[in-house]
């Protein structure tokens, strides 16, 4: 094997490789990992490394910690205004996230404040959050617009999200959620509103190529179903993959809708019916779990997870960050809350922000996996088994984090 075009060497590490969602994190122990160009170009165990020149590459020795794919956060609404700490204060008085949204608060409160905040100290606050899930090992993030709920507003959202890119060695994809929740000058007409987010604002963020998904939240305070097909229509006709906040609130058959769109993924889904379950199935979607949401909004129903491993769903885990429902920026505790809230299994929570996220976003041929001719996109930790990830939560393990073979952290 010609191995003079490798750069860097990983010696004495263990991979969970995540290769597929495979059970028990497809882990290697005492291996090896070596990088060309940006990319994974071996791995496997030490015993079986192929001859190499070590004056052509960097060694790295690995110390016998675990490698693992650099973690994805395949859902956050990381760029707002404002923070709804108030609100936090009336649920616990006894107001439900409803009630709130209803009048006049929730996600319209935190449109007032994205609206009023400059483009520049959207970006401030974004960073800040954005970094701090950087230093947890997160190497790839989507993120979502749909607190603008205007066209001006939308795009400075997205152009702030594109504009992280460059401040992190972070890939991004950004998300127009134009279809989130309907503005103070719309309450009386949504279907005009949906006539502004499909004539206008699609269009206008399509040209300036500042999307590369488009997500409606279809539920009771949100979107119908027959609105949530027009956003579908128009985000195909330009291109733009589909994803759908579902289920989360009530069963409105959101999830069915989508995979007829052939959606990339269904997220939230604690209401999720077996008919939406196989259709994902069949079309081959993800399902995007998001606990922080189910723990922060002291939601008490479970998303169907035994039926979702049944007809083999993958299943993402993100972290969902957003300053109403799920203020929680820690990819960490999302790795514990889908094990003790939803009863995943360690390697199918890690799998959930690596493999399957990957998926969620449609880079699953690119990233999530330690597999040859992937971006090296790799997260070192000072651990001595892969569960340890999703068991503790509050000291951070990360001793060394790797974009596109380049070490970062
Ligand atoms: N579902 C959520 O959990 C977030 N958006 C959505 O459609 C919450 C957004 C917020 O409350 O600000
Ligand atoms: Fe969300």
């Amino acid at each position: 094997m010609n191995t003079t075009h490798w750069q860097t060497l990983y010696l004495n590490i263990n991979l969970a490789t995540m290769a597929d969602g495979s059970k028990s994190y497809g882990a290697i122990e005492q291996g090896a990992l070596a990088i060309s160009h940006g990319k994974i170009a071996w791995l496997g165990k030490m015993q079986d490394l192929p001859a190499f020149d070590d004056k052509l590459l960097t060694i790295v020795d690995g110390k016998n910690q675990w490698l693992t794919p650099g973690l994805i956060d395949c859902h956050t609404h990381i760029v707002y205004g404002g923070n709804r700490a108030h609100e936090f204060e009336l649920r616990l008085q006894g107001a439900s996230y409803e009630e709130i949204a209803s009048a006049g608060g929730g996600i319209v409160s935190t449109v007032k404040a994205t609206r009023q905040a400059s483009e520049d100290s959207l970006y401030q606050s974004a960073f800040k959050r954005l970094n701090t899930l950087h230093q947890q090992g997160v190497t790839t993030i989507e993120i979502k617009s749909g607190y603008g709920l205007d066209t001006k507003n939308e795009i400075k959202m997205l152009k702030v999200a594109t504009k992280l890119a460059q401040a992190l060695p972070i890939t991004i994809k950004r998300t127009f959620l134009g279809a989130h929740a309907l503005p103070i000058e719309y309450q009386h007409d949504s279907n005009a509103y949906i006539d502004l987010v499909c004539n206008e604002m699609l269009p206008e963020i399509a040209q300036l190529q500042l999307a590369d998904a488009v997500d409606v939240f279809c539920e009771g305070i949100g979107f119908n179903l027959a609105q949530t097909e027009r956003v579908f229509n128009a985000a195909k006709q330009h291109n733009l993959a589909i994803k759908v906040h579902a289920e989360q609130l009530s069963d409105l058959g959101a999830t069915e809708l989508a995979a007829q769109y052939q959606a990339l993924s269904s997220e939230h889904l604690e209401y999720l019916s077996l008919s939406g379950v196989k259709a994902m199935a069949n079309a081959g979607m993800t399902a995007v779990l998001l606990p922080g949401a189910f723990y922060f909004l002291r939601e008490s129903k479970l998303p169907p997870i035994d039926l979702l491993r049944q007809h083999k769903v993958p299943m993402a885990i993100a972290t969902d960050a957003n300053p109403g429902s799920s203020p929680l920026h820690s990819i960490q505790l999302m790795l514990n809350m889908a094990c003790t809230l939803f009863k995943l299994t360690p390697s199918e929570a890690l799998a959930g922000v690596t493999c399957h996220a990957a998926k969620a976003l449609g880079l699953g041929q690119r990233c999530g996996q330690l597999k040859i001719g992937y971006d090296a996109d790799l997260a070192l930790w000072d651990i001595n088994q892969p569960a340890e990830l999703c068991y503790q939560f509050g000291v951070n393990p990360l001793t060394a984090l790797v974009k596109k073979g380049k070490q970062v952290i």
